[in-house]
């Protein structure tokens, strides 16, 4: 007999190879099972490391495949998972990009876990309306402690593994040799007695699951409470606390319940068109141009806060002001940003002195020329844009995509004053610019497609959704909830006081209600606005005047402390006050109206159909290339409920009869000026 030389016990390299994400379709799904079973009985494999790309180990369940059959055609994710918990051979997770939802569920299956200290793994089910349905309410609850379990899994944001390092949830965190980590780890399981290691058969402190569910359970918010995810989620983590199985069941019950919810499907409809939003119609595909200079036009609170957003992403930036004193406040503003994201331990200090390293103050026109993009954020006057925009012409290079940021003005009117108006477009930023995520991206008549194409790719890099409009009054957000607004407002007329209007709204899921935000905003502004249109509105037109008297009385909101509702430490008044009621008995009087309580669902129902109307008259008239589009602004900008979808998707949900009489109804009771969407329109926008 001739002595036989052992081979090298051998890892088996297991692959998610499914671009762009990993996304565990069924096709991963069995991928998974099938080598997790052949390296199983391979004679020469002693241990598995699964491993996905650089991008992602996976991005979790195929959001795709929701609703489909597919979804839950064998093997399904639990099975796959199962698989390696019932394998012989340790299988070590090689984590680098996301684990995320049922990606982090199939790395809690492994015996163990590496990651690169960079990879990001969270639990973000709950943002679109569900819960973990594949063991990690079972299991993180397990490996972290329930009260960081469950943190993690109530805010659905990722974290990275750096910060996870001393959670349980990893093995080893590593700055490099992702792979050869995972595989000696893999290799030393393999040499330990058996049983293996599996999240699943730790043991679960009863007292801690009870103590952090009550705790989560008081800290819930109004709009946690209208979704039923949150509660189910503390189901489930209380169910951690039964037998592995029972808690495994009770999460597959919880899971399948929501599966089907009205709040889910609206979320996943979210999570559809903002992705859609992204991508600009067939007429508009063009290469962005190049840039990595922004210019930012106007140090005020607009203008800094762009300056933040753009430094944030890695940008040169320029920023340019008339006075010495404006710049100055403005680079002082920008410096205590970053000062107070370092104090709050968001940022490194070196970090953040390398991105104000990037930023360029001048009163100097002539610095524009640097410039890719120029960004003008100055007073909101289309005289003062237009010579504005005629420096601009002067001083930037050839080929700078020129942008006015602008809530209203025509775009048209601004790329009219410059010698390339090709290059001109609106850029619409929400306030504050540096956290919001919405940005407007107005296409004048003759904007190029590829400075659209820049301005979209701007966007992305700063972080933000950027939704491509058309260049009519309001673009699409104001222009719907200027409609909306108006409405609330007869609604006072009508019988309702600010506060139930504003209560009925909140209680339908917006983050705020119509007065508390224009008390916010400062009445002053609307009132401005009112006073620059009056001229050219019809006097048969319904026009409510309370704005106009609190203005008139010094009331403009918050800033002095009474619009609507009057502000002690800058907190609201519950209710209103007799000056502002008095204000709305008069408004309804002079229109000869006698007042009549509104119920809530009264109130709601008509400010919705308000948006829905002037969502459909715009959308016919082009401002919005996809009716989708409009439920993502309103959602990203406007505090609209991402659980109801937006209004489009609320429109869908209506019964279409009822929806056509109400609309006759509300329009007729507008009265004059107010123009219906016609049932045509209301197709188009339903489809
Ligand atoms: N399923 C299907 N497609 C996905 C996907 C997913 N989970 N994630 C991303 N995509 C697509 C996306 O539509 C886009 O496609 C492309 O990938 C790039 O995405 C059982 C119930 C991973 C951080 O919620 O957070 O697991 O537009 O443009 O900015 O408990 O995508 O190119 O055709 O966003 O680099 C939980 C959601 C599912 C992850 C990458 N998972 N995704 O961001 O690119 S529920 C999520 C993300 C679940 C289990 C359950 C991000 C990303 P296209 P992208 P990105």
């Amino acid at each position: 007999m001739t002595p036989s030389c052992p081979a090298a016990p051998r890892v088996a390299r297991v692959e998610l190879n499914a671009p762009p994400v990993n996304s565990l379709g069924i096709a991963l799904r069995r991928h998974v099972v099938d080598s997790i079973r052949a390296a199983e009985t391979d004679p020469d494999v002693v241990a598995i490391v699964l491993i996905g790309s650089e991008k992602a180990f996976s991005a979790g369940a195929d959001v795709s495949e929701f609703g489909t059959p597919l979804q839950f055609e064998a093997p399904m994710l639990r099975d796959a998972i199962a698989t390696i918990e019932a394998c012989q051979k340790p299988v070590v997770a090689a984590i680098s990009g996301v684990a995320l939802g049922g990606g982090l569920e199939l790395a809690l299956g492994c015996h163990a876990r590496v990651a690169l200290a960079s990879a990001r793994m969270g639990a973000p089910e709950i943002q679109l309306g569900l819960i973990p349905g594949s063991g990690a309410t079972q299991k993180l609850p397990r490996l972290m402690g329930a009260e960081r379990a469950l943190a993690m899994m109530m805010s659905g944001q990722p974290e990275t593994a750096a910060q996870l390092s001393a959670s349980g949830l990893l093995d080893r965190v590593v700055s490099q040799d992702l792979w050869d980590t995972a595989s000696a780890l893999a290799l030393e399981l393999a040499q330990q007695a058996q049983p293996l290691p599996r999240a699943r058969d730790r043991t679960v402190d009863v007292a801690a699951v009870e103590a952090a569910v009550e705790k989560a359970a008081a800290r819930l918010n109004k709009r946690q409470r209208a979704q039923p995810a949150y509660q189910a989620l503390l189901d489930a983590v209380q169910a951690s606390a039964l037998l592995f199985e029972a808690g495994m069941q009770r999460e597959r019950e919880l899971f399948l319940a929501l599966m089907t919810s009205s709040e889910a499907t609206a979320l996943r409809y979210q999570f559809r068109v903002q992705r859609e939003s992204a991508k600009l119609p067939p007429s508009l595909s063009a290469q962005p141009r190049a840039f990595d200079h922004v210019a930012v036009i106007g140090a005020g609170t607009m203008g800094s806060g762009i300056a933040i957003a753009a430094l944030e992403a890695g940008l040169q930036v320029g920023l340019l002001e008339q006075s010495a004193q404006a710049l100055e406040r403005g680079v002082a503003r920008i410096g205590e940003h970053f000062s107070s994201r370092v104090k709050a331990g968001k940022l490194e200090s070196a970090k953040a002195e390398q991105l104000q390293g990037r930023l360029h103050a001048t009163l100097d026109w002539s610095a524009l020329s640097a410039a890719n993009v120029v960004i003008e954020a100055v007073f909101e006057d289309v005289a003062v844009k237009q010579s504005v925009f005629r420096l601009i012409d002067q001083h930037a290079r050839a080929g700078a995509v020129l942008a006015t940021n602008t809530s209203y003005l025509d775009i048209n009117a601004i790329a009219a004053v410059t010698s390339r108006p090709q290059d001109v477009l609106g850029l619409h930023f929400f306030s504050p610019a540096n956290v919001m995520k919405l940005l407007e991206v107005v296409q004048g008549k003759d904007s190029a497609a590829d400075a659209i194409a820049t301005a979209m790719a701007l966007g992305r890099q700063l972080k933000k959704t950027p939704i491509l409009c058309g260049n009519a009054f309001g673009f699409i957000g104001n222009r719907i909830y200027n409609a909306y607004r108006k409405q609330c407002e007869f609604m006072l007329e009508d019988g309702a006081w600010p506060e139930d209007v504003d209560q009925a709204l909140t209680d339908f899921g917006f983050a705020m209600g119509p007065f508390a935000v224009a008390d916010l905003s400062g009445l002053d502004i609307a009132w401005r606005m009112r006073q620059a249109h009056a001229a050219t509105r019809d006097p048969r037109e319904r026009y409510v005047h309370i704005l106009d008297r609190l203005c008139e009385m010094g009331r403009m909101g918050r800033k002095t402390q009474a619009g609507y509702y009057t502000y002690a430490d800058g907190k609201p008044s519950p209710t209103t006050d007799d000056v502002v009621r008095g204000v709305v008995v008069r408004a309804a009087a002079e229109r000869g109206i006698e007042r009549s309580p509104l119920a809530a669902d009264v109130i709601q129902r008509r400010a919705l159909l308000a948006m829905v109307n002037e969502a459909a008259l715009l959308f016919s008239e082009g401002v919005a290339h996809r009716a989708g589009d409009i439920d993502v602004v309103l959602v990203n900008g406007y505090g609209f409920p991402s659980w109801v979808g937006g209004p489009v998707h609320w429109a869908r949900t209506q019964p279409r009869a009822g929806l056509e009489q109400d609309l006759d109804r509300l329009i007729a009771a507008n009265g004059f000026g107010s123009v219906r969407a016609t049932p045509a329109m209301l197709d188009r926008l339903l489809a």
